[in-house]
Order: C-alpha cells, then sequence, then structure tokens
C-alpha cells in the first residue's frame, strides 16, 4: 500500500470495479426510484467545463440519494442531430453520421474518465432510427390531436444555392432575438443569442423590447446577410412550414409557472416573460373605403390589440402589418401599397425601422368618431396581438417615432399626476411620448375627463361594444421544419390529389437516407427517397425533405430513458406514471427558455393525448451557473479552457463543486484546484498511516467524546447541505472534519473505534463528490464493500442539543483568546488551538500532549471564567 494517492490508478480502478458490478444499472422493477438527469449533451466535440460542472452536480446527488437508500434514476444519452455535424461533414470530408459517432465515442470515454455513475444500459442515442421514429410517431400523435399546423412562414432563401437556410447559416449576423430567429434558430450557433436574450428577459422585459426594437431600426441600413457556403446576400422567401402549436398551451403554460415551486424564480421569471401574457383589450376600428375601383366599398373593420385602451382617445391613425388581410387586400388596388408589402417581405426580420406607406383607406374611432388615416407599416408585427394598433404617438414610443417620421399628428390626453394637478412643464410631447399612468385630459369628453387611466382602462370594456377585454401572448407557434439533412424526416407525404397525407405507422421510420454532398439539401437530391407513392391513392407522390428541429429530439428524451428499448411505443406508459417525474433536473441556464418550455409543452400535449398522467414534467430544476476563467466563460471558442486531464477528474469534480453553490458562477483558479487536490491526498494519507502505522489505544478519555460528538454534527451538517445542493458547504464541513481528525492525532494516540469512525465518516461523506477516493478509504478501511453501495452515515447521538452548546461556546471563545493571550503562550500554533471553536478538545489536547501543569492551569481558568456557569 503506498502512501501516495496515485489518482489515475485509483479512478481506473473503481471504474473498473463500478462497471464489472453493475452498481449504477436500475432495475426495471424499481418501485418510484429518484429521476436525478443532467441535460443532454449536443455531441458537437468534446465536453467542456460547463458539462463536466452540470454532471458533476447530478452525480454527486445522485450518488447521495442512492446511500440514503433511495433507487436512482442516472441516464445519460446524447443529442445527436444538429447543424454542427452537417457543418463539419462539409468542411471535412466526411458525413455527418461518421462524424457524430466519432464524437459519442469520445464523449462517452470523457465521461466514463470521469467517473460519472450512469446507468449506460440506458443510453439514448437521437440520431438512430429506433429513437427518431418516435418523434414521427409523436408528430402523428400531435398531429391527431390538433397540434400541428403546415404553415407559410418566411424563410432565409440563397438564391445561388438554391436552398433554404437557417438562421445559423446566414453570416454577418449571429442568430438574435427576432422572432424569425428563435424559431428558426440552430441550437449549438444559437445558444449564445439565447443565454443573453434569457437574461435580457430576466432583467426588464419591457425594456429590453424597447431596445430591441431600436436595435432594429439601428441595423434597418444595408444587407450584411450572406449564404455560410458561397457568401451570395441572402434574401427572404415564403414557404410552407410545419408548426407546433405551442400557443394553445399559452396560458397554462402561464400559469402553471406558479406551481413550479422548486424552479428557481430567475427561470420562471424568464418564462413568464417568453410567453408574454399581456392583459388589454380590443377595440374595433370601422373601416372605409377599401379602394377607389369600388370594390369593397362596404365597410369593413379592423380589430386592434391595446394594453393601453384608455389611450383611444388620442389614436392620430391605425397601422397594419404588410401581412394584414387589409395590407393585401389594399394592395390589390394601390401600387405603393404592394411595393411596400413586397419590400417588406425581402428583408430580414432585424431590419425593420418606422418606414411605412399610408393607404386611402379611413379608419373611424370608435369612441370619438374621427376618421383617421390607415398605414400598412413595418413596425407593426403580423403575429403579435391582431397584426394592427392604434397608433397613439402622444403614449407609446413606437407610434411616436413613427408619427415622426411621417408628420402625424400628436395628441396628448394623458397627463401625469402632478402635486397640483398641473401639467408637468417638464413634458415635452415632440421628443418623447409620455407612456406613464396619470389623468385623462379630454375637456370634449366629459364622461372621462379628470378621471385615472386605469380606471377607465378597467371601465371601457364595460362600457362600449367596440372595445372587450383581450389577453395576448408573446409566445409564437413553434416552427419545427429545418431545411436541412441531419435531423429526423417529417412523416408526411405530399400528394397532388390528396394534399399532404401522414406516413402510416407500420412504414415508420421514415429512414433518413445517405448523406450526399450537394449544394442544397441534400434529401432533395435523393430521387428515391424524395419521390414515393401516396399512402392514401397509391399514386406517385413527394415526400417532405424537411426535418425537424432537434428541439423536438429532446423535447421529450427523458422519457426515453424509462424504457429505452421499447419497440412498439415511445415510453413505458404504466412506468412513466410511476417513475415520474424527473425530481431533479440540471443543466444550463441558456435553456431557460426554449428547451424547458418544450418539455413543459410536450408534456401537456401527451397528457391530453393519453400517455402521461401529469402536466409537468420535472420537479426540481437547477440552473447552474457558468465557469469563468479571467472573468470570461470558459469555452473553447474563447480558447480558455481547462481541461480536467491536468488534474485528473476526482480533483476536477471535487473542486467544480466546493468552489460555488450550482448555480453561482466562479471562477477557476489554479489555487483552489489545488486546494481540492490537496484534500484528497490528506485524507488519504491519513488513513493510509492509521491502517498501517497508527498506534492506537483502547481506552476512553475526554476528548473522544468531543470528537464523537463533532463526527455526528458533522454527519447531520452534511447530510443537510446535500439535500440543498449545497456541495460547497458540504465540503467545507468534511474539510473540517478532516483537520479536526489530524489535530486529534497529533495530539494523541487516537482511539481506535472513534477516530476510525471518525474515517469512515470522511470517506462516506465525501463519496458523492468524490467517488473513486471513497471507494479506495472505504476499502482500506474495511477491506470489502463498496462506499456507493454503503448506507450514509447516521449521528450517533440527537445533534440539536450538542449544537446549541457549541455555538454557545464559540461565542465565548473570544474572551478566551483574550485570556489566553494575556496568559503569553508563546507557541502560535497552540494557541490557535485553545481559540478555536473547538476548546473542549484542544484544551484536553494540551493536557494530554504533556504540556506544563502551568500552562494548563491557565487554560483552564480562562475557560472556566469564560463559559458561563449556567450552562451546567
Ligand atoms: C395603443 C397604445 C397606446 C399602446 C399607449 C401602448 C401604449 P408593449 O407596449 O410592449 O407593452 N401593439 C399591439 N399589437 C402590435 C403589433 N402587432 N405590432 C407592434 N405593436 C403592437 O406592447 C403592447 C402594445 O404594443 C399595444 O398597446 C400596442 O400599442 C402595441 F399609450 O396600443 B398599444
Ligand atoms: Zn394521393
Amino acid at each position: 500500500m503506498t502512501s501516495h494517492y496515485d489518482h489515475a490508478q485509483v479512478q481506473e480502478f473503481w471504474q473498473y470495479v463500478w462497471e464489472r458490478d453493475d452498481v449504477y444499472e436500475l432495475d426495471d422493477d424499481a418501485v418510484d426510484p429518484t429521476y436525478v438527469l443532467g441535460m443532454f449533451p449536443y455531441t458537437s466535440g468534446e465536453l467542456h467545463m460547463g458539462h463536466i460542472r452540470n454532471y458533476a452536480i447530478t452525480d454527486a446527488y445522485a450518488r447521495y440519494r442512492r446511500m440514503q437508500g433511495d433507487d436512482v434514476l442516472h441516464p445519460m444519452g446524447w443529442d445527436a442531430f444538429g447543424l454542427p455535424a452537417e457543418n463539419a461533414a462539409y468542411e471535412r470530408a466526411s458525413d455527418p453520421e461518421s462524424w457524430t459517432q466519432a464524437c459519442i465515442r469520445r464523449m462517452r470515454e470523457e465521461l466514463e474518465t470521469m467517473g460519472f455513475g450512469y446507468d449506460w444500459s440506458r443510453e439514448i442515442t437521437t440520431c438512430e432510427p429506433d429513437y427518431y421514429r418516435w418523434n414521427q410517431w409523436l408528430f402523428k400523435r400531435l398531429y391527431e390531436e390538433g397540434l400541428v399546423e403546415y404553415e407559410a412562414a418566411t424563410v432565409n432563401w440563397c438564391p445561388d444555392c438554391e436552398t433554404v437556410l437557417a438562421d445559423a447559416q446566414v453570416e454577418g449576423r449571429e442568430a438574435e432575438r427576432s422572432e424569425a430567429s428563435e424559431r428558426a434558430s440552430d441550437e449549438a450557433a444559437s445558444r449564445e443569442a439565447e443565454r443573453s436574450e434569457a437574461s435580457e428577459r430576466a432583467s426588464d422585459e419591457a425594456a429590453s423590447r424597447e431596445a430591441e426594437r431600436s436595435e432594429a431600426s439601428e441595423r434597418a441600413s444595408g444587407n450584411d446577410r450572406v449564404c455560410w457556403r458561397c457568401e451570395t446576400p441572402v434574401g427572404r422567401r415564403e414557404l410552407d412550414q410545419w408548426f407546433f402549436t405551442i400557443t394553445d398551451y399559452a396560458e397554462e403554460l402561464y400559469e402553471g409557472l406558479d406551481d413550479l415551486a422548486e424552479w428557481p424564480d430567475g427561470v420562471r421569471e424568464i418564462q413568464r416573460n417568453w410567453i408574454g401574457r399581456q392583459e388589454g383589450a380590443r377595440l374595433t376600428f370601422d373601416v372605409e373605403p377599401i379602394g377607389d375601383d369600388g370594390r369593397g366599398n362596404g365597410t369593413t373593420a379592423v380589430d386592434v390589440f391595446s394594453t393601453r385602451p384608455e389611450t383611444v382617445f388620442g389614436a392620430t391613425y391605425v397601422a397594419v402589418s404588410p401581412g394584414h388581410d387589409l395590407a393585401r387586400e389594399l394592395a390589390e388596388a394601390d401600387d405603393a401599397v404592394a411595393d411596400y408589402v413586397a419590400t417588406v417581405r425581402e428583408r430580414g426580420p432585424d431590419e425593420v425601422g418606422f418606414d411605412g406607406v399610408e393607404t386611402d383607406a379611413r379608419a373611424v374611432n370608435p369612441l370619438t368618431g374621427e376618421e383617421l388615416p390607415v398605414y400598412v407599416a413595418g413596425y407593426v408585427l403580423d403575429d403579435v396581438g391582431t397584426g394592427a394598433v392604434m397608433g397613439v404617438p402622444a403614449h407609446n414610443d413606437r407610434d411616436h417615432a413613427f408619427a415622426r417620421e411621417h408628420g402625424l399628428p400628436i395628441e396628448s390626453v394623458l397627463v401625469p399626476e402632478a402635486a397640483d394637478d398641473v401639467p408637468d412643464p417638464d413634458l415635452d410631447l415632440e421628443s418623447a411620448a409620455y407612456t406613464g399612468e396619470g389623468r385623462l385630459s379630454i375637456p370634449d369628453q366629459p364622461a372621462y375627463d379628470g378621471l385615472e387611466s386605469a380606471t377607465v382602462r378597467e371601465q371601457l370594456p364595460d362600457e362600449h361594444d367596440a372595445i372587450e377585454d383581450d389577453v395576448t401572448y408573446r409566445l409564437r407557434d413553434w416552427l419545427i421544419s429545418r431545411q436541412r439533412y441531419w435531423g429526423t424526416p417529417i412523416p408526411v407525404v405530399h400528394c397532388d390529389d390528396c394534399g399532404h397525407v401522414l406516413v402510416p405507422d407500420e412504414d415508420l421510420p421514415v429512414e433518413l437516407p445517405e448523406f450526399v454532398r450537394t449544394t442544397g439539401n441534400p434529401l432533395e437530391e435523393h430521387d428515391t427517397f424524395r419521390e414515393t407513392t401516396c399512402p392514401e391513392c397509391g399514386g406517385p407522390a413527394r415526400r417532405e425533405t424537411d426535418t425537424m428541429d432537434t428541439f423536438v429530439d429532446s423535447s421529450w428524451y427523458f422519457l426515453r430513458f424509462l424504457s429505452p428499448d421499447l419497440d412498439d411505443a415511445p415510453f413505458d406508459v404504466d412506468r412513466a406514471a410511476e417513475w415520474l417525474p424527473v425530481d431533479v433536473y440540471v443543466g444550463g441556464d441558456e435553456h431557460a427558455v426554449l428547451h424547458l418550455l418544450y418539455i413543459r409543452f410536450f408534456t401537456r400535449a401527451l397528457a391530453d393525448i393519453g400517455l402521461l398522467d401529469r402536466r409537468e414534467p420535472v420537479e426540481k430544476l437547477v440552473s447552474q451557473g457558468t465557469v469563468l476563467y479571467d472573468g470570461e466563460k470558459m469555452s473553447s471558442s474563447k480558447g480558455n479552457v481547462v481541461t480536467p486531464q491536468e488534474y485528473g477528474a476526482e480533483t476536477t469534480r471535487l473542486f467544480l463543486l466546493s468552489a460555488a453553490h450550482p448555480e453561482q458562477d466562479f471562477e477557476w483558479t489554479a489555487n483552489d484546484v489545488r486546494g481540492a487536490y490537496d484534500l484528497q491526498q490528506t485524507v488519504h494519507r491519513m488513513v493510509t498511516e492509521f491502517v498501517t502505522e497508527d498506534e492506537t489505544r483502547v481506552e476512553r478519555r475526554d476528548h473522544d467524546d468531543y470528537l464523537a460528538a463533532e463526527i455526528d454534527r458533522t454527519i447531520a451538517a452534511v447530510t443537510d447541505e446535500y439535500e440543498r445542493f449545497r456541495f460547497h458547504r458540504a465540503a467545507t464541513e468534511i474539510r473540517e472534519l478532516a483537520r479536526l481528525l489530524r489535530r486529534y492525532r497529533e495530539f494523541d494516540r487516537p482511539h481506535e473505534a472513534t477516530y476510525r469512525r471518525g474515517l469512515l465518516t470522511l470517506a462516506a461523506l465525501l463519496a458523492p463528490m468524490a467517488p473513486h477516493l471513497g471507494e479506495e478509504l472505504w476499502n482500506k478501511l474495511r477491506g470489502d464493500g463498496l462506499v456507493v453501495e454503503a448506507d450514509w452515515p447516521d449521528p450517533d447521538r440527537d445533534v440539536t442539543a450538542y449544537e446549541r452548546e457549541r455555538r454557545l461556546i464559540e461565542t465565548t471563545v473570544d474572551d478566551v483568546r483574550d485570556i489566553v493571550d494575556v496568559a503569553a503562550i508563546d507557541d502560535p500554533e497552540r494557541i490557535e488551538l485553545v481559540v478555536a471553536p473547538d476548546w473542549k478538545y484542544r484544551v484536553a489536547a494540551l493536557r494530554a500532549a504533556d504540556e506544563s501543569e502551568e500552562r494548563a492551569s491557565i487554560v483552564d481558568r480562562a475557560v472556566d471564567e469564560a463559559v458561563p456557569v449556567d450552562r451546567e
């Protein structure tokens, strides 16, 4: 037995034993296991520090629960479809499949090197047909449930490659906050964008939307968007695309957030903002006439949505989006309108300014009867509210900008409440809108003049037929079509006679054909794939060549882990009823919106289809913070990645867990890493010396009791910290116990049973975070059995009384320190021993160390005087 801790060798050995004994495999008969899940990785290269932190957290918690006696489900898989693999295939002489499989092999090896305790018998890989066939099957079930739509959407188009491009394939701009990019986003490339998006949203929705819009108008000039392959400027095209109608669940997804008590508030707030529930009103404006060709001369109407219906008195125009029915109708008779609509369609969603075109139509203000000009304007978004606004330049920033650009009147109808009811003299409505609350100032409307804005806002819907309470959501339907190869084929056939026909269940999976290099979407090039027969009429038909967004794969993968080999259903419905929810889900906060919203949506949809008996998938969510290096996020693109190999797996995970609370960002410092390394060396040396060299004694002494009590207290404290995911505090407690044990042994021959228990406790408490070391220590001390299968230690006593006493003593320590200082114990080491909180043992240790009688009595006296008498 060497006293040096050879971490590489120790790791390898225990990993071998764990695998040999299948210790992490969960029996299918397990009753209600604890489900601990880390977000599975994209197979886009190698693991980075974020992954390792993520999985160190789930692994520590899974191991802790296992020692607590739970059956634990702790699986791992691969989010294997997606753009990076396809890009890699174009860049290298490879194909997405081989590249992905190579990544998986490498990443799996990295995970195994880290010693994470996964049930590898449940491994899933989303790019394999036995997984993605269930994407197709679920697509069909959602379709039958009315949750799938086929609709025109505007996409990026490269005229040279003659292909549609995902936003991430358009260069010169990152996938950003715009609606379109959020939908068409390609996970890997847009993760950064999502992250910043997420935090912005968290901070202040209204402000960030404003910023977004002004940013958009700044960027309106010039088209710097080019194709990633041929650098041709990219245009826009309207194509029929598949959507999941997640908006059907907008209200429920919003409301449900209130019940997710164990989700971080930040994530819930981000989701609330993303869903963007807004209460307001729908106001109907009559419109006349439609055109001067006499057509549509009858009065028609436009509904607008407003969060501030009380400002209707100040509306000076109405504007509709370029995609609005009225815009299309007006375009037919008006070339200027038609031209404008066409240019807006050509440009990207981030190129919107405050341009627009006036039409011949007039809208009638339902409250004042005033006739207002009707504009078609790019800043009015198609799919927000009703796609139409009443323009109130005096009280809305965007309307103000539009009015300034088009010379429209700015009519104030609302004044802030000044102390003496005098309008604020600083209010200059020419330069900015007043968007706050206040009192209406509309002398020609005596019924409302002088009333508070909030009051009028509530009254109007009750008092006018043209105004109704309404709620809108910012959430858009989920566009799942991707015009690219490396994804799940959408199981649809297009037939000239029958329309789009779903591929029958018995013909699933629609397998991805072999990869071919081409300028466009490889699936378009495969005649044998594309050309097919209609399942309904048997005539010639064309297979859908779009594939699914990879976020579909990850929306239900947590269910596949329950029964990964099932071949007649995506998951075992009974087992799902028993094993769900995911008890703890850990992942990066870049997924706060899309992924975490999609799994909530899927869970609800599956419940409505009758496959699940619950509507929320995850009980507790841990949103892990970022590992920083020199103040920056540690990432391969920044070239500041420290790989775990440099320090050994165990040191890396122990450091990652002990550095900070899982949800906190922290700085990677060589010093602290060294600290984690040293702790292992120290503990290892203590155990080695104990089992090989130490002379122990059998008779008990006073300070043994103190040590025993401290062991119990540490067990209780560490248990509590593990329960709350405060691994960093657990590590501190463990470190303290190790220090105490070392001191104990330095000053006296250790009491055999007590010291052994102390060391065994260290091994057990450390095992969730440093499992290899845990096994090694356990094995040295006991000779058999695995700590991973051991019971979590229990305190021998009720530690609450002891803790109370300890706290009391701690408060007296400062007094003791003074007295001891006066007593001039010259050896600083000794002084420290006396003044530390564990004074009782240390005083005894001083005595036992054969200190002079004189000093011992000084210390005794100091203690007697300092500790209140009523304590006894
Ligand atoms: C008139 C009004 C007056 C509005 C006022 C606000 C203040 P925010 O402002 O972000 O909370 N809106 C409605 N549909 C829209 C569309 N399709 N495209 C662009 N803007 C649209 O969002 C609510 C406001 O956004 C709505 O309330 C509407 O302007 C505008 F003093 O109506 B408001
Ligand atoms: Zn047909």
